[in-house]
């Protein structure tokens, strides 16, 4: 299934690493929900809970889970994600990475905190895309905010863990720190959305979300895809996801049996 983008939606992605896309996965939205709900009582042993002592509600994000969950399988393989993420990174094929869910209780003071996603991974390439996918309306205080232009900063940004903020990996220089997103010096992309419209950003754009301390719960599927350029990275430790059996060399193209090519023109 395809949808086409115009041509000042692909300039966005390049120029600022991010970019809105109104109404695209509007039929699939009840399909994701179903998906959603059973997630919600059948979370992964890879699921991560975070709580806030002076909050009632809890944060719990989970990892690669469409392969056990059928409505994320149809998602995956048969909605425009494919050729939307062929699109903006311009690619001629697209291979599925992972997806990531994060759920949010109503009134769960608990934010996302600024990041970048590629150190992260065991890849490496500029030809990738996140698509970050509200399953309810959400305001504008409390849906993605992005820094315009982080992608293309010189070094990656320090990944830390977000329970204590250690270092993730033993530190180095190649990593920079996260500048200062407060003093005014960046534009800061957040848009409201409405179900079915995505955010869609370059792994290496930095984003953050505020909690949710709003009365309704929040649930936003991630998906991930690589197009032509990404091959594997060895880390410098365990990544996040983590692939520990994953057998690869730096340089080569992700497996297709766990990375599977959904789009090829
Ligand atoms: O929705 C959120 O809280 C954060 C989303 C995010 O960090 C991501 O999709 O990479």
């Amino acid at each position: 299934m395809t949808v086409a983008l115009s041509k000042t939606d692909i300039q966005s992605f390049n120029n600022d690493g991010v970019v809105v896309l109104r109404g695209v996965f509007k039929e699939w939205i009840d399909i994701l929900i179903r998906g959603a709900e059973f997630h919600i009582n059948n979370p992964s042993s890879s699921a991560l809970v975070h709580q806030e002592k002076s909050y009632q509600g809890h944060f719990m994000e989970d990892f690669c889970n469409w392969n056990r969950i059928p409505q994320y399988q149809d998602f995956v393989l048969n909605s425009p994600l494919a050729s939307l993420a062929a699109e903006l990174t311009e690619s001629k094929s697209v291979q599925f990475f992972h997806d990531h869910f994060f759920y949010k209780e109503a009134y769960s003071g608990v934010e996302t905190p600024w990041h970048q996603d590629m150190p992260y991974y065991c890849v490496s390439g500029d030809q990738t895309v996140s698509f970050w996918l509200p399953l309810e309306s959400r305001e504008q205080s409390v849906s993605l905010k992005c820094l315009a232009g982080s992608h293309s900063f010189p070094k990656e940004i320090r990944p830390t863990s977000w329970s204590n903020n250690d270092s993730f990996y033993e530190d180095n220089e190649a990593f920079m720190d996260l500048p200062n997103i407060d003093n005014g010096d960046f534009e800061i992309k957040q848009w409201a959305t409405e179900p079915g419209d995505v955010v869609a950003f370059n792994f290496k754009s930095i984003h953050g979300a505020n909690a949710n301390i709003v009365d309704g719960l929040s649930r936003t599927l991630s998906f991930r895809l690589l197009g032509d350029d990404v091959v594997y990275r060895q880390r410098l430790g365990r990544t996040s996801p983590n692939f520990p059996d994953i057998n690869q060399k730096n340089g080569e193209r992700l497996r297709e049996d766990w990375f599977p090519t959904i789009w090829s023109n």
